[in-house]
């Protein structure tokens, strides 16, 4: 049996990466203390999520959705991985060159997470308590493996046998230890989240209830009305998601304001609290996407609280600011038009959950999410456009964007088989806000045929749509358009959706027969 070069790099390569795992699990154990964000792997894929390039327009755009970020954190393990590797290969002939390595792993790592907002000098902690473990076990796992190899007489030894049991123990002990630690960070870690705190809260009752449901559309394959909340779609930027406590989380309102004001979340809950059904839509929505849903929400209206700050005329942007550091920015005169947007703490009959936002997150009809639907708020800035770009206006979105008019076909689904006679052709259509006229269907190049709307509880929420259709064999294309109260009829023209939300007619293909 020959021990050759191959496996002479492979084992140092092994302990290398061994060695960068276990400190990834040691600054995962830090991080309990320090904060999810200090961790190493979320701190730099952090900086990595503000940094991508504007032009790089297919990728994420305006969103981060829940598989982009973990694609995200995947990538940056398998990149680390490769660069411990090299290291640890250095460490077979050059110590000092593999240290070096370590401690720029150390330090990259240390300055993404003292540079994320909210960073205070603890942060670096994680970064380089993992660089010290990490160098301290590399050194341990390279004497290992070169006792193991082959030397230069080419004749194996019991002593090399020996070797080689010993660096597979050594080994699997830091395997072991790395779980330990990594799995003993996310248990600790989760006795701290708010998810208690969550279960703990009754909200208060209404001042003002929604207006009961109208009757719904409900076709088989037709979306409801109402999307409950575990299906209710998730975009931000977080990689993981902000945990905020009621008990000490404060709402500051300030900048050009002639009263800055802070509440508690005690003051809040004796505000006024509003029930009402508005429907959210993310601007990254492709025609015919599904990152749009329709929740009762309850919150206090926004309008009021500033009002009590009074902001001063020139301040024509409402920059909202997250407990995580993102940013967007709302016309002050939109907020205090007198549309219900509301500083809401309740989706669906309970506190908000996590991920949407808990404890409390602004909800405004009639504009896309980046740009009024701050969740996990703890702040808001009066300030003018011309001062201050919000989070995704330098990565090429517009600073304001009211959702554009739009219509989805729900049922029967593209690509669906039916057989031939009696179907029914289903969906929603939504110009939030402005509220929908009118929703018509086409099938293949026939005329457009006026479909039967829902009634909805108000202008700011979507609209389910029906239309029976009289098919007959053969292959057809639906398509769907929608014209708002204003009399605007939505645009055949396909724009992508930077800078301002997608446009275009949303159709599908069925084979009937
Ligand atoms: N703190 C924070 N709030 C945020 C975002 C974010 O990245 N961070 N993304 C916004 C975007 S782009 C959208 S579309 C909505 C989505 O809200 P949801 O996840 O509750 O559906 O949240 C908005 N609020
Ligand atoms: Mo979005």
């Amino acid at each position: 049996m020959h021990d050759g070069g191959v496996k002479a790099t492979i084992r140092p390569g092994l302990a290398g990466v061994a060695a960068a795992a276990v400190a990834l699990g040691v600054a995962e154990l830090f991080a309990v203390v320090t904060g999810a964000r200090s961790a190493p792997l979320v701190a730099v894929g952090g900086v990595v999520v503000d940094h991508v390039p504007a032009p790089v327009k297919d990728f994420g755009i305006a969103v981060f959705g829940v598989h982009d970020k973990t694609a995200l954190i995947i990538g940056t393990a398998v990149l680390l991985a490769a660069y411990a590797y090299v290291v640890g290969v250095l460490a077979r002939r050059r110590w000092a060159l593999a240290v070096g390595g370590i401690a720029l792993f150390g330090l990259v790592g240390a300055l993404a997470a003292v540079t994320r907002p909210g960073a205070g000098a603890a942060s670096v902690v994680p970064s380089v308590a993992g660089a010290l473990v990490a160098v301290a076990v590399l050194r341990h796992l390279r004497d290992r493996a070169v006792a193991a190899e082959i030397d230069g007489s080419g004749t194996e030894t019991y002593e090399m046998e020996e070797g080689r049991r010993r660096f597979v123990r050594d080994l699997g002990i830091v395997a072991a230890a790395t779980a330990a630690a990594g799995i003993g960070g996310r248990m600790l870690a989760s006795r701290r989240t708010v998810t208690t705190a969550r279960a703990d809260i009754v909200l208060p009752p209404a001042t003002e209830s929604a207006p009961p449901l109208p009757p719904a559309v409900n076709a088989p394959g037709a979306v409801p009305y109402v999307t409950p909340n575990r299906r209710f779609y998730r975009i931000d930027t977080a990689l993981v998601t902000p945990q905020v406590d009621p008990d000490s989380w404060t709402l500051r309102i300030h900048g050009m304001v002639r009263n800055p004001i802070t509440i508690t979340w005690a003051e809040l809950l004796k505000r006024p609290m509003v029930e009402r059904y508005v429907t959210l839509a993310c601007v990254s929505n492709e025609v015919g996407g599904d990152l749009i849903g329709n929740a009762l929400w309850l919150g206090t209206p926004i309008k009021a609280l500033l009002d009590e700050a009074g902001p001063l005329p020139e301040a024509d942007q409402a920059v909202q600011r997250s407990s995580d550091g993102w940013t967007c920015g709302t016309p002050t005169a939109v907020l205090r038009d007198g549309r219900d947007a509301l500083l809401a703490i309740g989706m669906n009959g309970e506190p908000l959950p996590v991920a949407h936002g808990f404890p409390a997150r602004m909800v405004v009809p009639g504009l896309y999410g980046y740009v009024s639907a701050c969740k996990w708020i703890t702040e808001i800035e009066l300030t003018r456009f011309s001062d201050f770009d919000a989070y995704w206006v330098p990565r090429g979105w517009s600073a304001q964007a009211p959702v554009k008019t739009q219509s989805r076909i729900d049922t029967p689904r593209d690509g669906a088989r039916k057989p031939a006679g009696t179907v029914t052709v289903a969906g929603v259509a939504w110009a939030t806000h402005r509220g929908i006229a009118k929703v018509e269907v086409q099938v293949d190049d026939g005329p457009w045929q006026t479909a039967d709307l829902a009634p909805a509880v108000s202008a700011d929420t979507w609209r389910q749509w029906s239309l029976t259709w009289a098919a007959s064999a053969g292959r057809h294309t639906l398509r769907v358009r929608a014209t708002d109260l204003d009399g605007v009829t939505q645009t055949p023209l396909e724009v992508p959706p930077a800078p301002d939300g997608a446009t275009g007619l949303h159709q599908v293909t069925v084979d009937v027969g």
